[in-house]
């Protein structure tokens, strides 16, 4: 590594949390303005009638603890809980012109909407609008479109149970099952993986299975930054003697060592806590080959344990009762070779053996995992080895055990179970005709990669989004922004603005929403509403602060004003009560969803209710009763990525980000400072293309099916920066590095774009 390292670059030595962490989180409060009423909001976070964090989805014990120090957490809910405004003067003073020329940084930065606004092209200005007017602007549209299913509404996952609720029942009764949702771009393979593997797609571990596991298996997530709280579950594992096997091609500090703000020896000595207990650095797109090479393991040992007298090292009762498929997969085990499980792993023998060891010798396991995982070509088939791999020994439905998929936003796993989907199935549209009197639409819909196709082919004309930042959020954005410019309504339900906003339709809408931290009055009262953490326990959510403005209305009011102005009163809908007293939602939720069963009664108690999940007591909703051993079929997920100068450019989130939100151009752990315009790799990947550390290059994505070397999707003059990471691998940020993601580059049987392994060539800076 070069003495001097680039501008901006540093090593960072100390351990993730500690002291860097509390100082962070101090000048996030000053930078919002809200010394006061911000540090008060801090404190009400997670609490028993205080609002759910909006950072992540990371469970609590029993929502009931002391506060829980979270870094990211505060700038989640500082961001939002900010005293910045943006109302109608600062939209007199800017052309959106002007604001496409600012950074997704600087235009959320300006602070929360708090007017609705439409765009007005004689002055290239947004200008206010009533509420009135607005919806009555966004009912006619809709109902001048010849057909509904040319209208796309996408929801991100912010969105309460409630709000998502009366938004699919707004669209269905208006006769589209179009539901393009952000868990379509993160956790989708889990949402169709596990279903077919275990017969449902969520986790099968509550938070106190972590203190009776025996080992963590934890493949492609970055917890220090993106589920912080989960921070203290590893520590107290690690702290426990519980090994922690860690696949990730970058070094990560968060797990490597961690330092408890809670822990008053730590943070006085200055010491750490190690976390990870061995760390493989997998190869981007790799994870088929390590978990094909573990399993190929496990069995090895188990004949040989066999042989030896033994018992054998499977849970043959297990897989015998509950399971079907696996002499198949101890077939095609068989028949995948050593030689290419390392190649396409880039791992070791030692290093693969060393984790099936360790998996043996545990009788209780969890396997956690994030995006490194899904956001494949092989998404879905990455996922379902997980399961495989837990199953061999009966790893799943016992307490202490099980798969644990970390889920992104604080509330996508809720909006979903709640109706969002673009695949209705018929006991959804029984309870909806049930509770409604009328039998919603059954044909599929459309998810994320086709609604943005049909935007792009001028098939649908009219976007709605509840929450987000679709166009950038997507892949090829240069493709989205040009789609999304010809609609003929684009309709954001928003706390602040982003560049998805500055995509012109010939109307567009800004229609201001009350946050998780706002308070939410309504004819009845104070309202509460509901979300589903990562391990399906449900509670309340209660927001407290002033909202930022008087004119914010909240999302459930929002959403019946659209419905009201669309449908009138077809179907006999009572918007209006269900709005004045969010309880009458929560009662249509209950009739349409049996398992949330006494609903209101339930959130009412402290901790709140968790959802059946048949599997965790190993009832199996599949196809044919069992769990299945489904096997991915080869190695490799796309054979591109294995071309001599092809590296795999993977797309990860700074530690000052939230998706598209970015707060500070800081990435600490990964000691970055003041810039997000590199791309990490390894020193020998540098030098084989003459470039060190510093270097300015290009990166270009290599064609995808379709295209021929014409394509022209490249990233131009960022800084090559030397990283601990896999060799062949190479990370940078997302969004700005979306550009290089082709549109057709996702797994065909999720959706989920493979935003984790893109193959680019890197060269020097023309
Ligand atoms: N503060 C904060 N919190 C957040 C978010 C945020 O942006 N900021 N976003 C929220 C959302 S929507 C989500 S989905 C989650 C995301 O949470 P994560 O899944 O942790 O998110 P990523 O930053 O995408 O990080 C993925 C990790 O996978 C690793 N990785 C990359 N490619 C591979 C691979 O091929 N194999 C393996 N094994 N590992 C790989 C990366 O090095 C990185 O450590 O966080 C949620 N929480
Ligand atoms: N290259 C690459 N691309 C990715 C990913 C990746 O890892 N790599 N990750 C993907 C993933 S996992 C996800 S989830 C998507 C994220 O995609 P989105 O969910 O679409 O994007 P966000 O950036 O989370 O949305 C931020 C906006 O949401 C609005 N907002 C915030 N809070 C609220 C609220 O309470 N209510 C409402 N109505 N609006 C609110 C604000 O206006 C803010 O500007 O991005 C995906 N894109
Ligand atoms: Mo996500």
């Amino acid at each position: 590594m070069a003495e001097k390292r680039p501008d901006g670059i540093e090593d960072y030595a100390g351990p993730a949390g500690g002291w860097d962490a509390l100082r962070a989180t101090a000048e996030a409060l000053v930078h919002e303005k809200i010394v006061i009423q911000g540090s008060l909001a801090l404190l009400k976070s997670n609490q028993p009638d205080g609002f759910d964090c909006p950072g992540c989805a990371w469970p609590d014990p029993k929502h009931t603890s002391s506060f829980e120090f979270c870094e990211n957490g505060a700038k989640a809910v500082t961001w939002e809980s900010t005293a910045k405004r943006v109302g109608p003067e600062f939209f007199e003073e800017h052309t959106v012109s002007e604001l496409w020329t600012w950074s997704d940084y600087q235009l959320e930065g300006k602070g929360r909407l708090t007017h609705p606004m439409i765009y007005d092209r004689s002055t290239d200005k947004y200008a206010p609008i009533t509420w009135d007017e607005a919806f009555a602007v966004v009912g006619k549209k809709l109902n001048e479109l010849p057909d509904p299913n040319m209208a796309e509404f996408y929801t991100s996952g912010r969105a309460s149970n409630e709000a998502a609720f009366l938004y699919q029942l707004f669209v269905r009764a208006y006769g589209t099952n179009n539901f393009p949702d952000c868990s379509n771009l993160c956790h989708e393979a889990t949402s169709v993986g596990l279903p077919a593997s275990i017969g449902v797609g969520k986790a099968t571990v509550v938070l106190e299975d972590f203190d009776h596991c025996d080992a963590i298996f934890s493949f492609g997530h970055n917890p220090g930054t993106n589920h912080p709280r989960m921070m203290t579950t590893l520590y107290d594992a690690s702290r426990r003697g519980v090994p922690i096997i860690v696949f990730n091609p970058l070094k990560e500090r968060s797990l490597e060592k961690f330092a408890a703000p809670q822990n008053p020896v730590e943070m006085v000595t200055l010491s750490s806590t190690p976390i990870a207990s061995a760390y493989h650095q997998v190869r981007s797109g790799g994870d088929v080959a390590a978990l094909k090479g573990i399993m190929k393991r496990v069995a090895e040992l188990d004949r040989e344990n066999l042989e030896g007298g033994g018992d054998g090292l499977l849970d043959r009762s297990f897989i015998d009762t509950h399971t079907e498929g696996f002499a198949a997969l101890l077939e095609d085990l068989a028949k995948t070779d050593w030689e290419s499980i390392t190649k396409k792993s880039g791992l070791t023998r030692e290093a693969i053996d060393s984790a099936a060891l360790v998996y043996v010798r545990s009788e209780r396991v969890i396997v956690c995992y994030g995006m490194g995982i899904t956001q494949h070509r092989n998404g879905t088939s990455n996922v379902q080895q997980l399961a495989n791999l837990l199953m061999m020994r009966g790893n799943m439905g016992k307490p202490g055990a099980g798969i644990c998929p970390l889920r992104g936003h604080s509330n996508v796993q809720g909006d979903r179970t709640v109706g969002i989907t673009e695949v209705p199935n018929k006991a959804l549209l029984d309870g909806m005709e049930k509770a409604f009197g009328f039998r919603p639409p059954a044909e599929k819909g459309h998810n994320a990669v086709e609604a943005i196709d049909a935007i792009i082919a001028g098939r649908s004309k009219a976007l709605i989004c509840l929450g987000g930042n679709l166009a950038v959020a997507m892949s090829d954005p240069g493709k989205v922004f040009e789609g999304m410019r010809r609609l003929e309504l684009a309709v954001h339900l928003s706390t602040k603005l982003n560049r998805s906003h500055l995509l012109i339709a010939e109307q567009s809408l800004i229609l201001p929403v009350l946050g998780r931290t706002d308070l939410d009055i309504q004819e009845s009262g104070r309202q509460s509403v509901t979300v589903e953490d990562s391990t399906c326990m449900v509670h309340a959510s209660r927001g407290f602060l002033n909202p930022p403005s008087e004119h914010l209305r909240s999302e459930p009011a929002i959403i019946a004003g659209l419905a009201k102005a669309t449908l009138g009163d077809r179907y006999g809908i009572d918007w209006n009560g269900m709005v004045s007293d969010y309880d009458r939602v929560r009662d249509k939720i209950e009739i349409v969803f049996p398992d949330f069963w006494d609903f209101n009664q339930r959130i009412r108690q402290p901790g709140g209710f968790h959802l059946d999940i048949p599997a965790s007591r190993r009832e199996w909703r599949t196809a044919n009763g069992k769990a299945n051993f489904l096997i991915a079929s080869g190695l490799e997920e796309d054979p591109r990525l294995y071309q001599p100068d092809i590296i795999t450019l993977t797309t990860v989130r700074s530690h000052d980000q939230y998706n598209t939100t970015v707060y500070g151009l800081n990435d600490r752990y990964r000691g970055v400072f003041g810039r997000r315009d590199v791309v990490f790799m390894h020193a020998d990947d540098l030098a084989e293309r003459g470039l060190s550390d510093g270097s300015k290059v290009d990166i270009v994505a290599a064609p995808d099916e379709g295209e021929d070397e014409s394509t022209t999707r490249v990233v131009a003059g960022f800084t090559a920066v030397e990283y601990n990471i896999a060799r062949g691998s190479a990370a940078g940020y997302f969004p700005e590095m979306n550009g290089l993601v082709a549109l057709t580059h996702f797994d065909r049987k999720s959706g989920t774009p493979s935003y984790k392994a893109t193959p680019v060539r890197i060269r020097a800076a023309s």
